[in-house]
């Protein structure tokens, strides 16, 4: 693969510094405190490789495990290219720049196409699998399980435009239906760099030790139809935890945690007008009960006749502030009314 496939942003790790300030750093649309204190680094793992007591000692005592490229960068950004032209196909990437680069296109073609088949084009693509299914990422699994492993049937390839991040939650209440919540694992990996204005992800230290989520984890996100956790970083984090912590990532890059691990996603700020594009998937072991929700043939998903294609904001439609948008028996997406400002 060339430097140029994917030009200056989406390249290999060494492709400029990723410590830069960057425009400032919201969630929801709120400023997140970046003090010292309140807001911290993510601590590598990698030493930790290899030694897997060492490796649960710490699952157990951080609630995350990360570890810098641990992945071929080339299998990475070969995925995030498979998945990049899939995108620039149906407008969403702006292909008067390299397509690498995933500079958010109009994006209006979107209602005219088959999204059903798009996501699960996008889901099943070789490189893809690639890197949600690479014996690194397995090898961390099966270290911290015990035994062999499989990732969920759904995996969650997301997208994130410019103006777009993700809510507050804990994993649990979406994933178990099936074994039990401390038998499954998180990896959230980013498919090409991610600086943190970008929309790298941010963890809540201390949250999967945190008392006040024991009700939350025991509901179920659907039957209980749950929505994010309160909006306001700074109210989540002295309710549940005590500091966020992200970093810039890169790409090989993996950060695997707990199902009850507080999360969300930075806003996408990226003045370039990038998009962010980034992989979680669960693992759990072969012969443990799995979660229907995600898993067998035709698994059910949310319900209905709902396609997981998370966004979309920009467009002010009341349906489309959840990740997951009803279409219609073609798969194209039903759109309705604007929502009322
Ligand atoms: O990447 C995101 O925006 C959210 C990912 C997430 O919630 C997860 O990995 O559980």
């Amino acid at each position: 693969m060339t430097d140029q496939e994917f030009d200056v942003p989406g390249g290999p790790p060494g492709d400029g510094p990723v410590d830069d300030a960057g425009p400032g750093l919201t969630v929801n649309g709120y400023a997140i405190d970046t003090s010292p204190t309140v807001f911290g680094e993510l601590e590598p793992a990698n030493d930790l490789l290899g030694d897997a007591a060492a490796m649960r000692a710490a699952m157990a005592e951080r609630g995350y495990l990360f570890f810098r490229e641990l992945l071929d960068p080339d299998i990475v950004l070969a995925a995030r290219n498979e998945i990049l032209l899939k995108y620039a196909i149906i407008g969403e990437v702006d292909d008067r720049h390299p397509v690498g680069d995933a500079i958010a296109g109009s994006g209006d073609a979107v209602p005219t196409v088959n999204l059903r088949a798009f996501s699960e084009s996008v889901r099943g693509g070789a490189a893809y699998r690639a890197v949600t299914d690479s014996d690194e990422v397995l090898d961390v699994h099966r270290a911290l399980l015990g035994g062999e492993v499989r990732a969920f049937d759904m995996r969650w390839p997301r997208f994130v435009r410019p103006g777009e991040g993700c809510g507050f939650h804990c994993d649990g209440p979406y994933m178990n239906r099936g074994t039990s919540l401390d038998r499954i694992y998180s990896s959230w990996i980013p498919l090409g760099r991610i600086r943190r204005h970008e929309g790298s992800l941010m963890l809540l230290d201390g949250s999967h030790r945190a008392e006040g989520l024991a009700d939350y984890l025991a509901r179920d996100a659907d039957r209980d139809q749950l929505e994010w956790l309160d909006d306001d970083p700074a109210v989540v984090r002295d309710r549940y935890g005590s500091r966020w912590l992200t970093t810039d990532f890169a790409p090989g890059d993996v950060l695997c945690f707990g199902m009850g691990v507080l999360h969300g996603a930075i806003d996408n700020r990226s003045p370039e007008g990038r998009c962010r594009l980034s992989s979680d998937s669960r693992y759990q072991c072969v012969d443990e009960p799995a979660d229907p929700r995600w898993n067998g043939d035709g698994f059910e998903g949310h319900g209905g006749r709902r396609v997981f294609y998370p966004g979309l904001g920009r467009w002010n439609n009341e349906d489309f502030q959840d990740e997951w948008k009803d279409v219609d028996e073609f798969g194209r997406l039903h759109l309705r009314a604007p929502r009322s400002t």
